[in-house]
């Protein structure tokens, strides 16, 4: 599988060039791409810091991290992370980031900002100009319960500033995701709901996270902004451009 592959290829990449003896504290993301990471440093484990600990982002990666045999800690014992690899929903030219396909992205930006480096890996189809291009699912946000319902009315009256024009769509869709495998909403990590809202193109994701952020109730806005350092993306060709 073409779409497999280059996850691999990107996950590999990154964990060869940011994991090394002398990372001693590794963010480790969640999805599905940073399942490949996972398997690398399992991989790689005698060239590890011989007293690695991995800080997950989710139950899914604690999960993955302890079946893989690597130690797991928190953030209450190492406050300071050395590197987190993690996957990405889109990321445009200047390396701003729409996460929360998976709705991990409350943990997985504490974690980020924890970090002194924020490595993203990926297939091609994350790789864009602008976000809103290739990721049709929209901004994910996460809401405590008690407060989705005005939020989504409050979004959806956000319209683009005619002067520095934020975003594309003259009025924004917002739906309240709705989980597969259970009844009703998904409930994150963190015992909260998720909106996705969708703004066709955003030019300006530093202003729309803005006035996202500030809407009472909102807990965080899956668009982290100026964070990554480095992003990978795997080619269907079997090559790996980073930027
Ligand atoms: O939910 C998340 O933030 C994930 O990291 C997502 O952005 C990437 O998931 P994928 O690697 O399965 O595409």
């Amino acid at each position: 599988d073409l779409i497999e592959t280059a996850k691999q290829l990107a996950a590999y990449q990154a964990v060869d060039h940011y994991v090394n003896p002398q990372v001693r504290v590794l963010g480790v993301g969640s999805g599905s791409t940073i399942v490949y990471a996972i398997h690398r440093l399992a991989e790689q484990r005698a060239q590890l810091h011989p007293d690695l600990v991995c800080i997950p982002t989710s139950f899914q990666s604690r999960q993955l991290l302890i079946e893989a045999g690597f130690r797991v800690g928190d953030l209450d014992e190492f406050p300071q992370v050395d590197v987190t690899i993690d996957g990405a929903d889109e990321v445009d030219a200047q390396l701003n980031v729409i996460k929360g396909g998976g709705a991990a992205q409350l943990r997985e930006k504490v974690v980020a900002a924890a970090s002194k480096v924020f490595v993203i890996v990926a297939d091609h189809r994350k790789d864009s100009t602008h976000l809103g291009q290739q990721w049709t699912k929209g901004v994910p946000i996460e809401v405590i319960p008690f407060a989705y319902n005005t939020v989504m009315a409050q979004i959806a009256t956000l319209r683009p500033t005619s002067t520095t024009a934020v975003f594309e769509q003259n009025a924004p869709t917002v739906t309240l995701r709705m989980a597969l495998r259970k009844a009703g909403p998904v409930i994150t990590d963190n015992g909260n709901f998720v909106l996705d809202a969708h703004f066709g193109l955003i030019y300006a994701p530093g202003q729309l996270f803005d006035q996202l952020i500030r809407i009472p109730g909102v807990v965080e806005v899956g668009l982290f902004c100026g964070m990554a350092a480095k992003a990978y993306f795997g080619k269907a060709d079997g090559t790996v451009v980073s930027r």
